[in-house]
């Protein structure tokens, strides 16, 4: 899958994903990340892309031609119009099935806004997708574009060395992790859960269930609503309640 980030500072972007689990991904070519520097198309010497708000108020707007410019760029070298994501606090909030659904994508485009917003007619042009990672403001869309990045590519085959492929995963069917132990079985005078000891693969299995269980009541309640619960599900959850 190919990620391609339209944004003035594209070393930010090469320093987020270049590193860990997503850099070893782009390494064995699973995942290409390209940052595109929207201030390469400027069209000017001064390398200007930005100007006051017509209509006046407070900061600066970036300019229609530069972003065009940088985003036809893309469009020449995969020889399509691919979806483009504009991160932006007004879009919808990102989730894990926006996350898979976007992993179905060839190229991905991300476009990062600065100053107080990018020119609505270049968005009307090119934005398929009006994205927020949260309701908080943050100065740029690179980051909310590596959150992006970051949870697509671990979707994208290859890229986690599970056995077990991360669609099995526990958020998945909207419940949170159960808890995880290893060495030493006692730390600090706390011992590991017997059960875990037990070899009793079924009664581990069952186990961590009910931790997911309740650990989704006491923290996420909200999610239990969506979640798919079985009869034995729910008589544990009422036990607890
Ligand atoms: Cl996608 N962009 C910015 N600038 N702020 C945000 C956001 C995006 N999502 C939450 N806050």
């Amino acid at each position: 899958m190919n990620f391609h980030v339209l944004t003035l500072f594209p070393e930010m972007i090469a320093q987020g994903v270049g590193t860990s689990i997503t850099g070893r991904a782009m390494d064995k070519g699973l995942i290409s990340v390209n940052a595109v520097n929207i201030r390469d198309f400027a069209g000017n010497k001064h390398g200007q892309v930005d100007d006051y708000p017509y209509g006046g108020g407070a900061g600066m707007v970036m300019q229609p031609g530069p972003v065009y410019r940088s985003y036809e760029s893309v469009v020449e070298k995969i020889g399509y119009k691919p979806r483009v994501v504009y991160m932006t606090p007004q879009g919808k909030v990102f989730n894990q099935k926006m996350a898979e659904e976007f992993a179905g994508e060839k190229d991905l485009v991300f476009l990062c806004g600065h100053y107080e917003g990018i020119d609505e007619r270049v968005l009307d042009m090119i934005v398929t997708d009006h994205v927020s990672i949260g309701d908080y403001v943050l100065t740029g869309g690179e980051l909310p574009s590596m959150v992006m990045i970051d949870c697509i590519s671990r979707l994208v085959p290859g890229v986690l060395h599970n056995d077990v492929s991360a669609e099995f995963e526990s958020f998945q069917d909207n419940l949170l992790e159960y808890p995880q132990y290893t060495r030493p079985a006692e730390f600090e005078g706390v011992k590991v859960p017997d059960i875990l000891l037990s070899g009793d693969h079924a009664k581990v299995d069952q186990w961590r269930r009910e931790q997911s269980l309740k650990r989704t009541l006491e923290r996420r309640p909200d999610l239990l609503e969506e979640a798919v619960l079985d009869e034995a599900d729910k008589k544990y959850l009422e036990s607890i309640c």
